[in-house]
């Protein structure tokens, strides 16, 4: 069965940041995996554009906000471009699609009797669109942005939030893997446990930029509830029922939990939709122990600039590697690149080069699988057994998203692989048949690298189609489990998979 994968649609009221990149690349991570796995995966991501925050950013900057929102969508779109993202479906808010699927399920929440008109009171942040109690508040501040709440008194629209609350928490219960990592999970049925919150406020009457509630032109509907059922919108517009949603993994920051693990998963039970497969769960990345965001500006490093240093598939591997999902972590340029150049040039790329020249040199490019070789040394099938035991810790690893461990895990193979093939010096070979144990070293590894370069393509898929084209190896789709047997490898001219990066900085 297909499977989907989502990214939280991202604010367009700023550009995009470091923080938007590690989300859509833990996502895309994830889809090309089950891509391997079933053949048919679907990376899902896109635009949240309404909201009175929206509003007034664009007002501030003086064109109309349909413009604004278009530019800053446009932004999105063009770094994914640009980072060698594809994803399958880019939802944006202010589709009509988008319209008519939130007027729908509007319309079925007042149909099922969830939804009442009424009064709403409250502290509320403008910058999270969020309402907060007073113990939430650090010194009458929202606690992400620090920005004082305002008291909000208006008509509104009613969400009836608790009866859905313990059905929420049932299925959470029951569902170890549901929300990983663990903490989060705790963290959602601590919530649940203790909310005494009735109703969730699900339109607002002071502003105008939002889908107009069915019926009454004075409301817009919440800029949440309408964010939440873009992933719906996206499914559909994939061709998919929303069914589909079982087979949903979603990725999303630790700030955007409770939108995920309560209010989505309340509106769903009330309208008796499937849940997600998953939702998963990652913490933030810093800059000078600072959340990495649009409000403050000295956080931002343009990704796109870091990625002219790291190269695109660094940038992507140091950060996984860097930070176990739930975590938050600090980040320097420094440590980024003595990361990708220990990992992907020290360790990756020297294997691939060695083995490779010395197949040009002393093998005339080419290496057949002889047909005598009929029995390997010790050696190669302890490497052997090494790999076949990694593939299944590997989709494990895959399957709970820890995609830090996935790098672990390969590198750690690919260090063994170093360590064998420095031992058995194929260059060099001491026993009474030369060839044999030049051929069977090399055949090793270069399988070795082929499966690496399956297995590791989720994460660093530009490096592992280079791998292919320097082992000769036609290519076609690729499918897990990576261990397939080539006869031959032809290497036609040994270049470098990944240059050592020369960076000066000092941070
Ligand atoms: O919250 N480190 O959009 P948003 C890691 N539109 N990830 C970070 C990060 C950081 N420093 N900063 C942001 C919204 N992110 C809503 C979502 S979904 C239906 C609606 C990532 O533009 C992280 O995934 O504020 C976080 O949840 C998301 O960007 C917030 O993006």
């Amino acid at each position: 069965m297909e499977k989907y994968v989502t990214t939280p649609i991202f604010y367009a009221s700023g550009n995009p940041h470091l923080g938007h990149v590690y989300s859509v690349f833990i996502a895309d991570a994830l889809k090309r995996y089950w891509q391997l796995k079933v053949g048919r995966a679907f990376l899902i991501t896109g635009t949240d554009e309404y909201g009175q925050k929206i509003e007034r950013t664009a007002k501030d900057s003086g064109i109309s906000v349909k413009q604004f929102v278009n530019q800053k969508s446009h932004c999105f779109a063009e770094l994914w471009k640009k980072l060698k993202v594809s994803p399958d479906y880019f939802v944006r808010t202010t589709d009509d699609n988008h319209k008519h699927n939130v007027i729908d399920v509007w319309s079925l929440l007042t149909r099922s009797g969830d939804i009442s008109l009424g009064d709403y009171t409250g502290l509320y942040c403008v910058e999270c669109e969020q309402f907060y109690s007073e113990h939430q508040l650090v010194d009458g501040c929202c606690s992400i942005h620090e920005t004082p709440v305002i008291q909000y008194s208006k008509p509104s629209y009613l969400f009836n939030l608790s009866k859905h609350l313990q059905s929420v928490l049932s299925y959470i219960e029951a569902n170890e893997d549901f929300i990983q990592p663990e903490n989060y999970r705790r963290e959602v049925i601590r919530f649940l446990k203790e909310s005494d919150q009735e109703n969730l406020s699900i339109s607002r009457t002071d502003f105008q930029w939002g889908i107009s509630v069915p019926g009454n032109n004075e409301h817009v509907v919440y800029v949440w509830v309408d964010a939440l059922f873009s992933y719906l919108t996206a499914i559909q517009a994939l061709g998919g029922a929303k069914q589909n949603l079982a087979n949903t993994i979603q990725v999303i920051g630790k700030d955007i939990l409770l939108f995920h693990g309560v209010y989505w998963l309340a509106l769903l039970s009330a309208l008796k939709f499937p849940f997600p497969e998953k939702i998963i769960v990652h913490g933030w990345w810093t800059l000078r122990g600072k959340k990495i965001s649009k409000s403050n500006p000295s956080s931002l490093i343009q990704p796109i600039d870091l990625a002219g240093i790291t190269t695109i598939d660094g940038l992507k591997y140091s950060l996984l590697v860097k930070k176990p999902l739930g975590r938050d972590g600090d980040l320097t340029t420094k440590t980024l690149v003595e990361t990708i150049n220990s990992g992907l040039a020290n360790s990756l790329g020297n294997l691939v080069k060695r083995c490779t020249t010395l197949i040009s040199k002393n093998h005339q490019g080419l290496l057949k699988t002889p047909d005598k070789l009929t029995t390997y040394s010790e050696q190669s099938i302890a490497l052997i057994a090494e790999t076949d035991s990694l593939l299944s810790r590997l989709e494990k690893a895959y399957q709970e998203a820890q995609l830090h461990e996935v790098c672990f895990l390969v590198d750690a193979l690919i260090s063994s692989a170093n360590t064998y093939f420095h031992e058995r010096a194929p260059w060099n070979p001491k026993d009474s048949n030369p060839l044999d144990h030049a051929v069977e070293t090399l055949q090793i590894i270069c399988s070795l690298l082929h499966t690496i370069s399956i297995v590791y393509s989720p994460i660093i898929p530009n490096i592992c189609f280079d791998i292919r084209r320097q082992l000769g190896i036609e290519e076609r789709e690729l499918v897990w489990p990576g261990r397939v047997e080539i006869l031959e490898f032809v290497i036609n001219k040994p270049e470098s998979v990944f240059q050592r990066i020369v960076y000066e900085g000092t941070k």
